[in-house]
C-alpha cells in the first residue's frame, strides 16, 4: 500500500479497520534553491523548497484529506462538506470521488482560481456559490454541516491536521535534521499548526516558524479579524483564521514570527521561483519566499538551514500566471526568423 498513511501508520490515528483512501500523496520533493539563497544573501546549499504542488491534486491539502476521508468512511459518513478558497475543495472532491462519498463545497463567489474550480467540477463535487468571502462561506458550511450531519473536511477536522503534520516528518528525513527556520504562507492557519505539531512530535531540535500573510488579509499580524480581506493570492484571502490559536502557539513556542508581505512582494517571489528555480507555485505559496527575501533585504538574515514551503502548484491559477510579461512573437513562414 502506498501513500502517507501507509508510510506513517504508527504516528497517525488509524487502525486495521480504517479503510484507506489514498492517491499516493506526500513524499514531495525538497529542492535545493541556490539562486534563491544567493538572492537572499545566504550560503549556497542552505535554502530548500518543499514543493507541495507535487501532491496528486497539486496542493498540501491532500495530506490532510487522505486521513480525513479515510476516517469519514470508517465512521460511515453521509458525505463531506467544506468551505474553500479552492484547494481544499479540489482535494476534497478528488478524495471523495475515490471514496465514493458525496462532496459539497461552499465557494466564495468569484474568488476561486480557475484550476481549482475545474478540479472540483471534474471530480463531481456539488458546488454552493456563496455571495460573500471565505469567512462567510466557512460559517455557512459549518452551520449546514452541523445541522445535517455531514463531515466537515476543513482544517477544523482534527484528522486534517494529523495528516498534514507528516510534511514535517518528510522535511526532517530529507535533511537528516530539523531546519533552523521554516518560511510558509498562512491563511486559515491549519498548515502552520500541523507542521509545528509534526516537529514537536519528532522531539529534538525544531525550526523557528516564520508565517506570512498577505498585507490585505493579515489578521494574525494586526491582532484582529479583517472584514474585507484583499489580495491577489486568493488561496490566503482569509480574514478570520480558524486555527488562529495554533498559529500563534507555533510562532511563540518556536521563537518565530508572523508578518505580512505585499501583493507586489508575493508576485515578485512567485516569478523569481518560476524563472530562476524552475519551480512553478501558485501566488499564495510564494508568500513565505517573499517573506524571506523581505527580511534578508532588511538585514535580518536567517542563520542556518532554511526551508520554504510551497503549498500549491502554479497551474492552479492560470489567470495570474498569464499576466506575467513574456517575450512573444509571431512566426511568419517564408521570412527569416532571428533568435
Ligand atoms: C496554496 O483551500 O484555505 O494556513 O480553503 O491553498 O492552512 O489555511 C487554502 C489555503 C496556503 C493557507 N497555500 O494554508 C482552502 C484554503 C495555499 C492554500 C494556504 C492555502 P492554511
Amino acid at each position: 500500500m502506498s501513500g502517507l498513511i501507509a508510510r506513517y501508520r504508527d504516528r497517525l490515528p488509524v487502525t486495521a479497520a480504517t479503510p484507506i483512501v489514498t492517491l499516493d500523496e506526500g513524499a514531495t520533493p525538497l529542492l535545493r534553491a541556490d539562486r534563491l539563497a544567493a538572492a537572499a544573501g545566504l550560503r549556497l546549499g542552505s535554502v530548500h523548497l518543499k514543493f507541495e504542488g507535487a501532491n496528486p491534486t497539486g496542493s498540501f491539502k491532500d495530506r490532510g484529506m487522505t486521513l480525513a476521508m479515510s476516517k469519514a468512511l470508517e465512521e460511515h459518513s453521509r458525505g463531506v462538506l467544506c468551505a474553500s478558497t479552492g484547494n481544499t475543495a479540489a482535494s476534497a472532491a478528488a478524495y471523495s470521488a475515490r471514496a465514493g462519498l458525496r462532496c459539497v463545497v461552499f465557494l466564495p463567489r468569484g474568488a476561486v482560481a480557475a484550476g481549482k474550480l475545474a478540479q472540483a467540477m471534474m471530480h463531481g463535487a456539488e458546488i454552493v456559490d456563496v455571495p460573500g468571502n471565505f469567512d462567510e462561506a466557512l460559517a455557512a458550511a459549518l452551520a449546514v454541516a452541523a445541522e445535517q450531519g455531514f463531515t466537515v473536511v476543513n482544517s477544523s477536522n482534527p484528522y486534517r491536521i494529523e495528516g498534514q503534520k507528516t510534511a514535517a516528518f518528510e522535511v526532517v528525513e530529507a535533511l537528516g535534521r530539523a531546519p533552523d527556520f521554516q518560511f510558509m504562507p498562512v491563511g486559515n492557519a491549519g498548515n502552520i499548526t500541523a507542521y509545528w505539531k509534526g516537529y514537536k512530535e519528532l522531539g529534538g531540535a525544531r525550526p523557528k516558524m516564520m508565517g506570512f500573510q498577505a498585507a490585505g488579509a493579515a489578521p494574525l499580524v494586526l491582532g484582529h479579524a479583517v472584514k474585507n480581506p484583499k489580495t491577489l493570492a486568493t488561496a490566503i484571502r482569509i480574514g478570520d483564521p480558524y486555527s488562529r490559536a495554533g498559529a500563534l502557539a507555533a510562532r511563540d513556542e518556536s521563537g518565530g514570527a508572523i508578518a505580512a508581505v505585499s501583493d507586489a512582494e508575493i508576485v515578485a517571489a512567485y516569478r523569481f521561483l518560476a524563472r530562476e528555480e524552475g519551480v512553478f507555485c501558485e501566488p499564495a505559496s510564494a508568500a513565505g519566499v517573499a517573506g524571506l527575501l523581505k527580511l534578508a533585504r532588511a538585514g535580518r538574515k536567517p542563520r542556518g538551514v532554511v526551508v520554504c514551503v510551497l503549498t500549491g502548484h502554479g497551474l492552479k491559477d492560470p489567470e495570474t500566471a498569464q499576466k506575467t510579461p513574456c517575450r512573444r512573437r509571431t512566426f511568419r513562414a517564408g521570412r527569416r526568423f532571428q533568435l
